[in-house]
């Protein structure tokens, strides 16, 4: 375990906490990156699964962090979300799980807290997604009463939640542990990121948390705002790297909006002197965009070969 402190006396009451495996490395540091640049101070506890000496070294630098090697798994780490959020190691009445492939912009620390204890801060998406199915909650509602032991008659939301993003208050440990019991009992072990099109668990994790906040008699409440959005304050706000490659190893058209965003938070990561400026990845330097840019239409395609090579060679 690695650990690094912040001197200043006021810590917030909110833990960050985040996991990826190696190939998140450049995420999560980007991350914490983008906290410690927008004035964010606060606890981060990252659980990483094969990250290198260097790797640990870096994130540990932005100070306030605590790096912890997990077991390698194959399952999808996304997975591991309930157990971070209620492991012993948060030390803060609040945690708040955040996705290793987004940034902050500007200081988010206020959607970071909260004064309702029962409330779970997280997205609804709108419209209801494709996968929000009859089909889909008959399963849910079974599953739910089936491990359980009871389930509500009717869904409690007329949509499903994005789990990139979850502030909660750790009264809720005995909620989180049930969300970790229901993934092993309804997810294969070896999941991946998503689940085969048409299954009630397309989405992994998030499908099986909203299956037991759409069902579960004993739930934390669904926020109405989500804030990290935007929606509340156009400058403060969590960006999400949507699909793959992430762009610490190529830019996709989707993600190449927050571009700007990125190469700032790289910079300063260079000026702050935790990497040298030829260990940055090549995506995430400026001079690189025509190229980058030129490849962009490819990033489907390449990420599949990615993906069938650590399916062959895992
Ligand atoms: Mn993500």
């Amino acid at each position: 375990m690695a650990e690094t402190r912040l001197n200043e006396n006021i810590i917030p009451s909110t833990t960050v906490v985040t996991a990826g495996d190696s190939a998140y490395a450049w995420g999560a540091l980007m991350l914490v990156s983008s906290m410690r640049r927008n004035g964010m101070r606060h606890p981060v506890l990252v659980w990483a699964m094969d990250w290198n000496e260097e790797q640990k070294r870096r994130i540990c630098a932005l100070g306030g962090v605590t790096v912890q090697d997990i077991a390698k798994t194959r399952q999808c780490l996304a997975c591991q979300k309930p157990r971070i959020m209620g492991c012993d190691a948060v030390k803060t009445d609040w945690v708040c799980w955040v996705d290793a492939d987004g940034l902050f912009v500007g200081d988010c620390s206020e959607w970071l807290s909260s004064d309702d204890v029962d409330e779970m801060r997280i997205k609804r998406c709108n419209p209801p997604p494709p996968d929000f199915t009859p089909e889909t909650l008959a399963t849910w509602k079974s599953d739910v009463a089936r491990f359980r032991g009871s389930a509500l008659e009717e869904s409690r939301y007329p949509t499903r939640v994005q789990s990139g993003v979850i502030l909660l208050n750790r009264k809720w440990r005995p909620f989180l542990a049930a969300w970790d019991a229901q993934i092993n009992s309804v997810l294969p072990p070896d999941v991946e990121i998503l689940m085969k099109k048409g299954s009630a668990y397309y989405q992994t994790d998030e499908s099986v948390l909203a299956s037991l906040l759409c069902f579960g008699v004993d739930a934390p409440r669904v926020s109405e705002q989500y804030k990290f959005d935007g929606k509340v304050d156009r400058s403060r706000y969590y960006l999400h790297f949507g699909y793959n490659p992430k762009p610490w190893q190529m830019w996709n058209t989707y993600a190449m909006r927050f571009r700007e965003e990125a190469y700032r938070t790289a910079e300063w990561l260079v000026e702050k002197g935790v990497v040298k400026a030829g260990d940055v990845p090549l995506p995430l330097r400026r001079g690189w965009w025509p190229l980058f840019r030129m490849l962009a239409p490819a990033a489907p395609w390449v990420w599949r070969v990615m993906k069938l090579k650590r399916r062959i060679f895992r």
